[in-house]
């Protein structure tokens, strides 16, 4: 079986569809999830998605997908915006790395406009909605074919 992609979810993220349907709409992360594998199955892609809303969970599983994962799509919610940890991580990993957001952060507060994730990310998707998760796998499946060429 090929590898898979791995889709990480940040802090807070349990919380979608159930609080501030404002800003992030109301799909549950486990509509997200629906959605993301049912593109990424048009496209032949596995996936494998988590959240945890703590930073060390997520560096671990970024330390583990090192070796075992194709590609890796992030929604790093607030830690975005703060943890150096996460993005020293990330820069380990020689696969691509896309990152997500349901909102555009450039039109919240201020503080949300810089994303040390975005300094290793080859994309990023923000505004779109949670649409931009389906977005990305697809981004993702043409890196990795352009990759394999
Ligand atoms: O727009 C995004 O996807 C964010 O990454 C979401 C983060 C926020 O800190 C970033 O600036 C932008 C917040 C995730 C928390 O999600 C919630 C969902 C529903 C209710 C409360 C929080």
């Amino acid at each position: 079986m090929s590898s898979p992609v791995l889709i990480l979810n940040g802090p807070n993220l349990n919380l979608l569809g159930k609080r501030e349907p404002h800003i992030y709409g109301h799909e549950t992360l486990a509509d997200v999830e629906a959605d993301c594998r049912r593109t990424a199955e048009t496209l032949g892609l596995v996936l494998e998605f988590r959240q945890s809303n703590a930073e060390h969970v997520l560096i671990d599983w970024i330390h583990e997908a090192r070796e075992t994962a194709a590609g890796l799509i992030i929604n790093p919610a607030g830690l975005s915006h703060t943890s150096v940890s996460l993005m020293d991580a990330l820069s380990a990993c020689a696969f691509p790395i896309l990152e997500v957001h349901i909102s555009n952060i450039h039109r919240r507060e201020e503080f949300r406009h810089f994303s040390y994730v975005s300094r290793v990310a080859a994309g990023v998707i923000c505004g779109f909605g949670t649409q931009g998760y389906a977005l990305a796998v697809q981004r993702m499946a043409r890196l990795l074919e352009s990759a394999a060429q």
